[in-house]
């Protein structure tokens, strides 16, 4: 008689062995994940996905996937407000759906001047610009969320609108125009929840223990949500980590992850769930071979996961990117001292296994048990 791998680990619960002794090396990052209530995928966009071998890797490793680029307001607005694209947006959640893979949506309005629609600066607002672009934005966040309704599971509804060197709102034309970034957020959280009530919805910001600033200020904003009754569940950790030669674990030493409970303990406290959003590791500062940066790669990703993890609220780990070939990363401002590219995910440009993917791995196994 076969013995299928959930009656092993039914097996194993009942003798009190931890599921983690019993996940078989082959197990996928998603498989180990599961077994202690947590998700693990990747950001795909549409370049890597033409890509026979990323699809291979995305099947073989995810149970979730979020769009890298084409869901974000520039990408299905690219003309104005009243045309709407979902050409590549629709690949891939019609990829995801086909192949039994959940979907996170990145993201309903990424508030930040750098990153709206280059015609949200120049579009006429009219005579009564809150109105206006109150409208715009309900058109938006309605058509978007029902044209994929339960598909998506959960919305980053709102990206990085707190400045992460001062800690203050960022402004847009769309704030300027509704009188407070407040105002644009709320709108969007209050028409998702009433469009798609089951949806998680999600804050999601860059965070990390280096800026104090940049903590206040998230801190600020989510206790805002919660005093104005607007519907968040979720504060998305973006992990978006820099390795570090000087400091233990990979730059994530002691001092680091004290910082960083005592943020993850007001967050939560607020009532916040979590999931980590866009892992991957810049490792620029890291001089040396493939075997000294893997190392410090693979260690800063450990010992952040065995931390954040330890919190039983986050419910999912998504990388951004699977394999260096395709990392936002190697086309960054700043680049390695000797130009090579970075070793910044869990596969390498060739689609082979880094030590960061056994970090992730050995992370997930370790993690607490959560429904
Ligand atoms: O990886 C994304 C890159 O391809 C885009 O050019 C860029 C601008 O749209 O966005 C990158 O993804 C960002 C994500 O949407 C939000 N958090 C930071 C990510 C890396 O910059």
């Amino acid at each position: 008689m076969k013995i299928t791998r959930r009656q092993t680990l039914a097996g194993a619960a009942a003798l009190g062995i931890a599921p983690r002794l019993m996940a078989a090396p082959s197990a996928s990052l998603d498989a180990i994940g599961a077994a202690h209530g947590i998700r693990f995928g990747t950001a795909v966009g549409m370049g890597q996905f033409l890509d026979a071998r990323y699809r291979g890797l995305i099947e073989s490793e995810c149970g979730v996937i979020v769009p890298e680029n084409e869901l974000k307001m520039h990408a299905i607005h690219p003309h104005g407000p009243d045309d709407f694209d979902f050409r590549n947006a629709d690949t891939l959640v019609d990829y995801a759906t086909r192949n039994g893979l959940k979907i996170r949506g990145h993201n309903l309005i990424w508030h930040h001047p750098e990153w709206m629609p280059k015609w949200s600066e120049t579009f006429d607002y009219g005579p009564r610009p809150a109105e206006r672009v109150a409208q715009i934005l309900t058109r938006h966040v309605e058509t978007v969320c029902r044209r994929y309704a339960s598909r998506i599971y959960t919305w980053d509804v709102v990206n990085e609108a707190v400045d992460n060197k001062t800690g203050l709102m960022r402004e847009t034309a769309f704030s300027r125009a509704m009188g407070s970034p407040e105002a644009v957020l709320d709108l969007a959280f209050r028409t998702a929840r009433a469009t798609v009530p089951n949806c998680e919805l999600v804050y999601n910001d860059y965070m990390d223990w280096g800026s104090e600033a940049h903590r206040a200020g998230v801190l600020r904003l989510l206790k805002g949500f919660r005093e104005r009754g607007v519907p968040v569940d979720t504060l998305g950790l973006q992990a978006h980590l820099s390795a570090k030669p000087d400091i233990a674990r990979g730059g994530f030493g002691l001092d680091q992850e004290n910082i960083w409970r005592g943020f993850l303990d007001a967050v939560t406290a607020l009532g916040y769930k979590l999931q980590i959003t866009e892992l991957d590791v810049n490792d620029t500062a890291i001089p040396g071979d493939f075997g000294t940066r893997d190392a410090a790669v693979a260690d800063i990703t450990r010992a952040f996961l065995d931390c954040t993890l330890s919190y039983k609220q986050v419910s999912a780990v998504m990388v951004w990117g699977m394999t260096d070939r395709y990392s936002w990363l190697q086309h960054n401002k700043t680049k390695r001292a000797d130009r090579l590219p970075l070793r910044c995910c869990p596969y390498d440009a060739d689609f082979k296994p880094h030590p960061m993917r056994g970090a992730i791995a050995q992370a997930l196994a370790g993690a607490p048990i959560r429904a």
